[in-house]
């Protein structure tokens, strides 16, 4: 099986999630990065269908989108659940990481310096559910008790949330103890570890 490629910026950005779920199931990952002089030319985000990177190619099949990608993992990879209801459980969870992680982008390339107190004071808020679900779902994980490809994007979005505000999902038991576990796996850790991912920054504009 030829291995996965990826075409995106040299950022975490949209593609932690999916760096993480592929390295925790042993997949390698081709990476093509473009630098922002190459996108200004105009000719690539031409041939994006929504002329937006990342896109992710799995032999002939193309996608645009980055929860289309993890879906297609998780189906691939046994990150989806066991069964339609936990499937539709983990769509209902990543969405929530979806919209968390709307805000967070907001706030990173449009209002980073009038909106950064307001968005952490908001934070608990939106970190709330998250925790309930897995106070309640004793596994350790949102959904089922084996990993998804929903645990995968809360946790790339808790470490991202973490830098921008260190003590903050640490004030939550459960998402403390979730953060710790999921880092400890040692494929995971091995990446987290790693020069490569390491030297990726979070967002394409400095910001953090
Ligand atoms: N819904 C899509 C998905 O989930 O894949 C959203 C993709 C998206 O926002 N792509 C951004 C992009 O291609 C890069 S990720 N932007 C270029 C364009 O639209 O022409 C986020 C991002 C936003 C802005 C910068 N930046 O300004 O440096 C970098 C990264």
């Amino acid at each position: 099986m030829p291995p996965y490629t990826l075409t995106y910026f040299a950022i975490k950005g949209r593609c932690g999630a999916l760096r993480i779920l592929l390295a925790d199931n042993g997949q390698q990952l081709n990476e093509n990065m473009v630098t922002y002089e190459e996108w200004m030319k105009g000719d690539i985000k031409a041939s994006c269908v929504f002329g937006q990177l990342p896109k992710f190619q799995d032999g002939d099949l193309v996608l645009f989108q980055s929860t289309a990608m993890l879906r297609h993992l998780g189906r691939k990879h046994g990150a989806y659940g066991k069964n339609d209801s936990e499937a539709s459980l983990i769509d209902m969870m990543n969405d929530g990481v979806e919209d968390l992680r709307l805000k967070y982008i907001k706030l990173i390339y449009q209002e980073y310096e009038a909106g950064k107190e307001a968005f952490i004071k908001d934070l608990p808020n939106h970190l709330k559910p998250f925790e309930a679900i897995l106070a309640k779902n004793k596994s350790g994980f949102l959904v089922g008790d084996q990993i998804s490809f929903a645990d995968y994007n809360l946790f790339d979005l808790l470490l991202n949330l973490k830098v921008l505000c260190p003590t903050c999902p640490d004030t939550f038991p459960a998402l403390k103890s979730f953060v710790d576990k999921t880092a400890a796996r040692p494929k995971v850790k091995a990446l987290l570890e790693s020069d490569d991912f390491k030297k990726l920054p979070i967002n394409g504009n400095g910001k953090q």
